[in-house]
């Protein structure tokens, strides 16, 4: 009976063997099937890639309207070309569904779905959630699941994997399970999914060598880490990182409002430390799908396991009192011309939650212009990326940013410092500005009616 048992394993482990070097071979050769589901600013530069490198990929989407455009060849992130989608999309290397039956054809599925917080500060991995039960019913032997999307600890390993294994199949050994954090920088033009390096942690050293195999295929980077629970922590503490940072940057412009003292110049003396500091700046408030929320995930896990962290909620709180914060100045500024906000007309400058982009999701500039608007001020905004917005229930159209109309309002607010803005232009045309990102801070001359944070 003892043999018969060590010859059943070494059979079993002989073929597992094949089965891992069947798709390593896939992967190697460009044979593997690969499947995205969620086509945001993830997503799609996902798929775009492993197209450009000679792979099939089906984008999968609940949103109809973005399978759509995809068929149809156009772009709806703006990192992403129209013409490399109609390219790929031609050559049949990339399509996009909704249907999730194309799962059970697939050697490869990476997860890209949002993982926003409930409006208790808590994480929502519904769409993690959903998306699992999704690939577990169609799941197959030797498939490789990857999750890119923002979490917490032990997301893989304790949620996706037991969905999974309802199939019956076994993670690490029927099929792969990692986690490989996505590190996309809307808007940047030097770093993109190609050229950023990538972590890769799976849920068992199989995993991990299938994950590495396939991102290998598109990026010359990537980089193994222990287990999924690092590579989940990995991309908090990048994220945190930054959070942190910003709300000290923030809390230095208040010290150093009330010091009297220019903190932007403060910051740049700062930066000439050649080791040992890395500047961030004060801003409006901060937005994104990413810096806001991530943190909190990693407080939110951390407190069930009996940590408090302090740190990083009282940065965000920090972070999330600026909008408020720029009101203040607001009525400071109109308050000294002997004007209230209310009845006042302001001209906010940049909707987008960053420069040069159009995206103005968790934007501070949407709390603002409600905050202005709650207190009885005609607001107006101007965006070059962003044509209309919804703010405090009320539908705003961008205004063209014209002479007459800044000369009209009563103080202009820049909130984005998108690199479009001609803002000598801005300053001479307006009766006062309020500067939210020092974006006037190359201009030469002294401007009386500039205000800073
Ligand atoms: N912000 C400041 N001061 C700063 C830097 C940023 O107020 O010094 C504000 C921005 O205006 C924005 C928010 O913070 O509203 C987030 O800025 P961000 O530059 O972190 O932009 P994201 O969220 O689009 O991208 C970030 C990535 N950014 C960089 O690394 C530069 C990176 O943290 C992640 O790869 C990405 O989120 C993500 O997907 O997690």
């Amino acid at each position: 009976m003892f043999i018969r048992v060590l010859e059943d394993e070494q059979i079993m482990s002989k073929v597992k063997a094949q089965m891992s070097n069947r798709l390593i071979n896939k992967i190697k050769n460009k044979e593997a099937k690969i499947a995205v589901i969620g086509l945001g600013y993830v997503g799609l530069p996902l798929c775009v890639e492993f197209a450009k490198n000679g792979f099939c990929v089906t984008g999968i989407d609940v949103d109809r309207k973005r399978v759509e455009s995809v068929d149809k060849g156009v772009s709806y992130i703006g990192d992403v070309k129209s013409s490399e989608i109609k390219l790929y999309v031609k050559e049949k290397k990339f399509q996009a569904t909704t249907d999730y039956k194309i799962l059970g054809k697939q050697d490869a599925i990476i997860m890209c779905v949002p993982t926003p917080l409930r409006k208790t500060k808590e994480p929502d991995i519904s769409y993690i959630i959903d998306a699992s039960k999704k690939i577990a019913e169609y799941l197959k032997e030797e498939q490789l699941i990857v999750l890119e999307s923002t979490t917490y600890p032990g997301t893989t390993d304790e949620v996706i994997l037991p969905i999974l294994e309802k199939s019956g199949l076994k993670a690490g050994k029927d099929f792969y399970l990692a986690f490989s954090p996505e590190r996309v920088d809307p808007g940047n033009k030097r770093y993109n999914t190609a050229n950023i390096p990538k972590i890769i942690g799976g849920i068992n050293s199989q995993s991990t060598l299938m994950a590495k195999t396939l991102y290998s295929q598109i990026n010359s980077n990537v980089i193994a880490v222990s287990s999924s629970r690092v590579a989940e922590m990995v991309k908090l503490l990048e994220n945190t990182f930054r959070s942190v940072n910003i709300a000290l940057a923030n809390e230095m412009a208040i010290m150093c409002d009330y010091l009297g003292i220019d903190v932007w110049e403060v910051i740049k003396g700062a930066t000439t430390k050649p080791f040992g500091f890395m500047p961030f700046y004060p801003g409006p408030g901060i937005g994104g799908h990413c810096i806001p929320l991530d943190p909190f995930y990693l407080t939110w896990k951390s407190r069930l396991h009996g940590y408090e962290a302090k740190f990083i909620e009282l940065a965000g709180e920090i972070n999330k009192a600026m909008p408020k914060y720029v009101i203040g100045k607001i009525r400071d500024i109109l308050n000294n011309r002997k004007k209230s906000i209310n009845g006042s007309t302001v001209f906010i400058l940049g909707v987008a939650y960053k420069k040069d982009v159009g995206d103005w999701r968790e934007s501070p500039a949407i709390e603002i212009i409600s905050m202005l608007l709650e207190k009885g001020a005609n607001v107006w905004f101007n965006d070059p990326y962003v044509s209309e917005i919804k703010a405090d229930d009320t539908l705003m159209r961008s205004k063209e940013l014209s002479k007459s109309l800044l000369r009209k309002s009563d103080c202009t607010v820049i909130i984005t410092d998108h690199s479009a803005y001609d803002y000598k232009f801005i300053v001479e045309s307006s009766s006062a500005v309020l500067d939210t990102r020092n974006a006037t801070g190359d201009l030469k001359g002294t401007f009386e009616n500039v205000f800073k944070l």
